[in-house]
């Protein structure tokens, strides 16, 4: 197994460690109203209201293309303008539904983790969206500088294109996790105050937190949950709101396959480790040929396991700068077949251009 014992470790405390004041106090009462796509049997009426809203007028393409060129620069947007492109994400993502329906070809992304430029090159390798249809399963925030400009220009895209890229809720994209791991001190460092960070934070509860490409491939941050045997009960639960500590949505965002059978207490104190068997019988009852997930450090940028039943895809080449790993995103086309596209980091402005390796007289 080349799944990564350090990096994620760190994550252990995650739950741990952050104190129960944290601003998590906006966990009920977020369920729009009339909505009723979030739980599953999405009318016809609620469809064609999604649509409508959906759509976007000419200033509102005009804003967006704008914004879209600011952030590609690597340039952090205005508050005034976050919080307008938050209202109109919400305005998209809220109809959207917990198992969300991607059709082929797509594109299929891991964690990125703020590592900005490392994202551009994704979609230099991957194809420029929306040329490309794009999956991003979750964990753009966090441990990479510039979180902001990654997760503004994930989410601008988004609502730019609504139906060319699907953004996962990953277990970064909480409020508690990222006052730790840096989203929140970020905000603050370049906005001066914590607003950019509730605005998005807040705009996380309303990420789909799993997708099915063409009723096949399961794709979520995480992994699976000994509280969910089928999609349908997926579609059952209330998401709109934080991440939880325990139960079926945590697991979702905090599991982890594992060698070992059945289901296991996971190191990183929240979620599972679930075994082959269990990936197996999953699959089987909901017809599915595979479970494509993130969330663990990999270092050829992909990794199979249980035969073939689970891959796991990383975005973020050389993790926090440091670890060395290849990224890869995975494309499904018309056919089904699967391609790993693998890419090394991209090189950062101010970055030096020599590797500091220690010289072999230290060793
Ligand atoms: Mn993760």
């Amino acid at each position: 197994m080349e799944l990564d014992t350090d990096v994620p470790m760190e994550d252990v405390e995650d739950l741990k460690q952050v104190s129960t004041s944290a601003t998590s106090s906006s966990t009920s009462g977020k369920q729009p109203t009339g909505i009723t796509s979030i739980g599953g049997d999405a009318s016809v009426s609620d469809a064609a209201a999604a649509a409508k809203k959906a759509d976007l007028n000419v200033s509102s393409v005009n804003q967006l293309d704008q914004w879209i060129d600011k952030l590609s620069q690597c340039e952090p947007l205005a508050e005034a303008d976050v919080k307008k492109l938050c209202d109109m994400a919400i305005e998209v993502l809220q109809f959207e539904e917990n198992v969300q329906p991607v059709q082929v070809p797509v594109t299929i992304c891991g964690d990125v983790h703020g590592q900005f430029h490392d994202l551009m090159e994704l979609f230099k390798i991957g194809g420029p969206c929306p040329d490309t249809n794009y999956l991003f399963m979750g964990d753009y925030v966090d441990r990479g500088y510039y979180s902001v400009e990654t997760v503004s220009y994930l989410v601008c895209m988004k609502v730019r294109y609504p139906n060319r890229i699907t953004i996962l809720r990953g277990n970064h994209e909480s409020r508690q996790i990222t006052q730790v791991y840096g989203f929140y001190d970020e905000c603050l460092r370049k906005y001066g105050s914590a607003n950019v960070w509730k605005l998005f934070t807040d705009l996380f509860d309303y990420f789909p937190i799993t997708a099915l490409v063409d009723n096949k491939v399961f794709c979520l941050h995480g992994g699976l949950s000994p509280m969910i045997e089928t999609i349908d009960q997926v579609r059952e639960l209330n998401r709109i709101q934080e991440v939880p500590h325990e139960g079926p949505m945590c697991d979702l965002l905090w599991s982890d396959p594992d060698d070992r059978g059945g289901w296991g207490i996971s190191p990183r104190g929240a979620g599972f480790t679930f075994g082959q068997d269990i990936s197996e019988q999953f699959n089987h009852t909901n017809d599915l040929s595979l479970i494509a997930r993130a969330h663990q450090l990999v270092m050829e940028g992909f990794s199979w396991s249980h035969q073939e039943s689970v891959v796991t895809i990383f975005s973020a080449p050389n993790y926090c700068y440091r670890c060395g790993n290849q990224a890869a995103i995975m494309e499904v086309d018309e056919q089904h077949n699967r391609q790993f596209l693998q890419y090394d980091p991209s090189q950062r402005p101010g970055e030096p251009t020599v590797t500091r390796k220690t010289p072999d007289y230290f060793l």
